[in-house]
């Protein structure tokens, strides 16, 4: 006989995570920073995606944080992920993210921000025109292009997967070149905007080769080991970080597709990250907060009521199995969740999206947790991820609770 789960009042009292969404360590569920100032220094608001997924809006939300610029967040859905909301299709009629009101005036395009916000607040140590910064910024397109040519193009024959692949490495071994070219891991010899040019890409980068192509950016090259290393000692990186799992299924939709490769590493790959186990996947290496299971606990009680009534658990009681995974995560004892429900849990493994729903290490505790509950029953899968789209995430669907 296993244990009957916690009640949620029982769950609720172990977890006292509380975070300053105002003025505490960078997170994407603040809409307002202040680094404490008065609400009446705020002269800028950012619209960024309601998923913290999209990588111009990382850009801007990384150096805002950085330079500690008091600043109000609008979040806005993106077309893959349900309706755009019509307030902001009439104050940016292409819908496209991010925009950034500055002093009244609105700017779109994130390059053109970062000059506007360095106008008024000052560079990120060397700015977007400084004659050092220009040439990593060409640079970072260059791979990024090397990259979507690798990733996002089906391949006929082999010897073409072999040649994107060793353009891509070519590329990368020049970037590892700019890296070593200055004392320290950063690309400048401090942190600077080119560091936060890179970042959005670099980060999907390392995410999408690892699980379509079995290549991993951060473990096969010693500079971009050391930078991803370094990078994650910032709390305003680690605010905005994403994990393997959530790019991976992200990516698609936005890129038009990414394509496997096939191979025997990238099979083995793409099963760690789908089914775990998550901790050791190299999308984090900094130490464990001791927090992590009360961070995710605490994320699934405040939406439980939404999280419970868009899961398709096709029988058995999902609030009795998602219990029993909460306390399993919390308790480590074994809790047996009703049949029927391991495909719920696998379900909501699927979709736990990082940083939105809660940080990286606390979703890999959450997923442990869930995958753990429902192998209980049997392996079956949940419904698969959406290759095309991503409709499944509608933020609308959370909206009664921010
Ligand atoms: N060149 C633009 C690119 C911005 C962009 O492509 N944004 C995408 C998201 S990554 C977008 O808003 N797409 C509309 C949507 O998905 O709703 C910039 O740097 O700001």
């Amino acid at each position: 006989m296993t244990p009957a789960p916690l009640s949620w009042p029982e769950l609720e009292a172990l977890t006292d995570f509380q975070r300053d969404r105002v003025n505490g360590p960078t997170n994407a569920q603040s809409t307002l920073r202040l680094f404490g100032q008065p609400e009446s220094a705020v002269q800028v608001t950012l619209y960024r995606d309601n998923h913290a997924w999209c990588p111009y809006c990382q850009k801007v939300w990384l150096w805002l944080e950085e330079k500690q610029v008091p600043y109000r967040i609008e979040k806005v859905t993106m077309f893959c992920y349900g309706q755009k909301e019509i307030w902001y299709k009439r104050k940016v009629p292409s819908g496209m993210l991010p925009a950034l009101e500055l002093q009244g005036n609105l700017i779109t395009e994130s390059d053109d921000i970062l000059m506007a916000l360095e106008q008024v607040y000052g560079p990120l140590w060397k700015g977007m025109q400084d004659l050092a910064v220009m040439p990593l910024r060409r640079l970072e397109r260059v791979l990024f292009r090397a990259w979507c040519n690798w990733l996002c193009y089906p391949t006929r024959w082999p010897r073409q997967e072999q040649s994107h692949r060793k353009a891509f490495v070519e590329v990368v071994a020049r970037v590892e070149q700019a890296i070593a070219a200055t004392p320290g891991p950063y690309f400048l010899e401090e942190f600077s905007t080119a560091d936060v040019i890179f970042t959005p890409y670099v980060e999907r980068m390392n995410a999408s080769l690892y699980y379509y192509k079995g290549y991993s950016l951060r473990e096969e090259n010693p500079g971009f080991s050391a930078w991803f290393d370094a990078m994650e000692t910032r709390p305003t990186y680690r605010g905005t970080q994403s994990d393997f799992h959530t790019h991976a299924h992200d990516l698609p939709p936005q890129m038009g597709g990414c394509w496997e490769n096939g191979e025997p590493q990238m099979l083995a790959n793409k099963a760690q990250v789908d089914q775990g186990p998550w901790l050791g996947l190299p999308d984090a290496k900094f130490p464990e907060p001791e927090n992590s299971r009360q961070e995710a606990l605490h994320r699934v009680i405040k939406h439980r009521h939404n999280i419970i009534r868009v899961n398709p658990t096709p029988d058995g009681d999902f609030d009795e199995a998602l219990r029993c995974a909460l306390s399993h995560m919390i308790t480590g004892e074994v809790y047996d969740p009703p049949a029927g429900s391991e495909v719920g849990l696998r379900y909501l493994r699927d979709r736990i999206n990082v940083p939105r729903d809660m940080s990286i290490y606390a979703a890999k505790r959450l997923r442990t947790a869930l995958e753990e509950t429902a192998a209980q029953v049997s392996d079956r899968q949940g419904p698969p991820i959406p290759f095309n789209h991503r409709r499944d995430q509608d933020p609308q669907e959370f909206k009664a609770v921010s």
